[in-house]
């Protein structure tokens, strides 16, 4: 494990091409499950990990593709994967990659696959793949981000193995189900696998723009295997046309870009492994500084909250709403969805999702809630619990980048939370209160948020993954508190560059007009350096006030919203 993850830092490292073509070039029937070659062609399968690498390739990748519980029993399965490991490394590569390809179903709601059966499928295969000694996992040609979070939590949580996580795309950027290169990358680097990246479907001149979109913002190295084109019909034999030269000249471009572990995808034979090899000769491995954002993203939609006002819905919360209260107790997950869409039509950008209620078991309410209402909105999740448990249960069947609501200074919360957002890769509000509770003071609120970003560190999470809230109290018990929401902000972004949110209502309870006065407060706040404020997009009057301070600021380019 050390010599791959030295390698991969470093230095660049060369993937075989593929398997299926190699199968079909040699003549192998097409109508059985390949993977069965390992067990009836042994010599075939190893001749062609032998090829690959004599032609150069440091990892080979098994024979494994669809090796899963869902084409075969758990004993033939463990016979293939065993053989298929043991034939690769006859071939006396560097390093043995056990390939793990898509279930072979889709998930739901457009197939039947539930994420907890995908889970225990890929954890099968993965713990069979550890046992029979391969080197790491390459989670390849996925299209969808719910499986392959499946695939990587079964590897991880069952394995010590490296994970590279590669999904498919098409020209037009986005994977078959609408997943888009920038949610890949930032969702699974989020989940913390060694390598992400691309296979399959183009050619790598056709995934110029998505590989650059990937190197772009991944702060871990990137891997590519494309496609030699999509193969065509000639004298009844299905052919791929791309020149060795034209792939390799686009590999290239890619390395250019910093991308540092290549190999091919369908249509591929050794002969273009060679190639890429001889080209990597001359070339220099770029290590490339990402650009760091803060971003959360649902599966087809990221939201980067860096320069721009982002409006986080009050959301699903049942605090004196009694039919959501109903819904959720009683689990009428459409009238939740009708609530949730109300809200982001009348502009909500990120939904907040809160099911505490006493008497029911929040966790599985929040998964059902989280997994029904990502079928149907586009727009990212906010979490919203005290409970690590809670947070944990949503995240974990997210198809995205999740936003945690919330972990604060106590030593308790920031135990508790920090772990959660780390695993799941997720952004988190840092609330600025302690075991000695809220601050009267500006410096007193900054010296806790400075806590958090510190501590955070410690878990490996970065400043960029932190949204601060100030904390807003009602000004009717607490006269000072504007000046001081006010101070805390312009502290925040002046002696720590953080990106910053807090709820506006909070501020007039208890008065009368209370639009008026959350008016007011929206606009002084974002003045003073509010990011992300939390509102209720279906008050008008307060979305009024959005769109000026749009406007204003020139994120409304030529009033288009403002004179709608
Ligand atoms: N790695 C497999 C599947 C690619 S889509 C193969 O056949 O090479």
């Amino acid at each position: 494990m050390k010599e791959l993850l030295a390698s991969l830092n470093n230095d660049f490292l060369l993937v075989d091409g593929a398997m299926g073509t190699m199968f079909y070039q040699k003549g192998l029937p097409m109508d059985i499950q390949p993977e069965l070659f390992n067990l009836t062609h042994p010599e075939i399968v190893a001749a062609i990990h032998q090829e690959y690498v004599d032609a150069g390739a440091d990892i080979v990748t098994t024979n494994t593709f669809q090796a899963n519980g869902r084409h075969f029993k758990h004993e033939k399965l463990s016979q293939i994967i065993r053989q298929a490991i043991q034939l690769a490394k006859s071939a006396n590569p560097r390093f043995v990659a056990f390939d793990m390809g898509p279930i072979g179903e889709m998930m739901e709601p457009v197939g039947k696959l539930t994420f907890e059966e995908a889970y225990r499928l890929f954890k099968e295969q993965a713990v069979l793949a550890e046992k029979f000694g391969c080197d790491l996992i390459i989670i390849e040609t996925m299209s969808d981000l719910l499986e392959i979070k499946a695939a990587i939590l079964a590897v991880k949580e069952n394995t010590e193995l490296p994970i590279f996580a590669t999904m498919t795309f098409q020209q037009n950027g986005r994977t078959f189900i609408g997943v888009d290169a920038l949610t890949a990358v930032l969702t699974l680097q989020g989940l913390g696998v060694e390598a992400v990246g691309v296979n399959c479907s183009c050619t790598p001149k056709e995934l110029l723009p998505t590989v650059k979109t990937i190197t772009d913002y991944a702060k871990i190295p990137v891997i590519v295997q494309a496609n030699a084109g999509l193969p065509k019909i000639e004298r009844d034999k299905s052919v791929y046309t791309i020149k060795v030269a034209d792939y390799v000249e686009s590999v290239i471009e890619m390395v250019e870009m910093g991308v540092r572990v290549v190999g091919g995808c369908c249509g591929t034979t050794p002969k273009f492994i060679k190639a890429i090899r001889q080209s990597l000769a001359e070339a220099q491995p770029i290590i490339k500084k990402s650009k760091r954002v803060t971003a959360v993203s649902s599966s087809q939609k990221t939201i980067i909250l860096n320069n721009r006002l982002t409006l986080i819905s009050r959301g699903i919360s049942p605090v004196g709403k009694l039919n959501l209260e109903n819904a959720i107790r009683n689990e009428h997950y459409s009238y939740v969805l009708k609530e949730a869409l109300r809200e982001v039509d009348a502009g909500g950008e990120i939904l907040d999702i809160n099911v505490s209620l006493v008497d029911i078991d929040e966790s599985e309410v929040m998964a059902k809630t989280v997994s029904f209402l990502q079928k149907s909105i586009v727009e990212p999740l906010q979490l919203d619990s005290i409970e690590a448990s809670v947070l944990e249960a949503g995240a974990r069947q997210y198809a995205g980048r999740p936003l945690f609501n919330s972990v604060n200074g106590t030593k308790e919360s920031m135990k508790d939370i920090f772990p959660i957002v780390k695993k799941y890769g997720g952004v988190v509000i840092g609330m600025t209160f302690d075991e000695d509770g809220i601050p009267e003071t500006a410096e007193g609120r900054v010296l806790i948020a400075k806590k958090i970003i510190q501590q955070a560190s410690e878990y490996g999470i970065d400043k960029e993954d932190i949204l601060i809230d100030p904390l807003v109290l009602p000004v009717s018990t607490q006269p000072s508190q504007v000046q001081v929401v006010i101070d805390t902000l312009k502290l925040l972004k002046t002696e720590l560059n953080v990106l910053t949110v807090a709820g506006i209502s909070n501020i007039s309870y208890g008065l009368p007009n209370r639009s008026l006065l959350d008016r007011t407060f929206l606009t002084s706040c974002v003045i003073a350096g509010l990011d992300a404020p939390i509102i209720n997009p279906l008050s008008e009057s307060l979305m009024e006030t959005v769109s000026t301070i749009k406007l204003f600021s020139n994120q409304d380019k030529n009033a288009q919203q403002y004179v709608k």
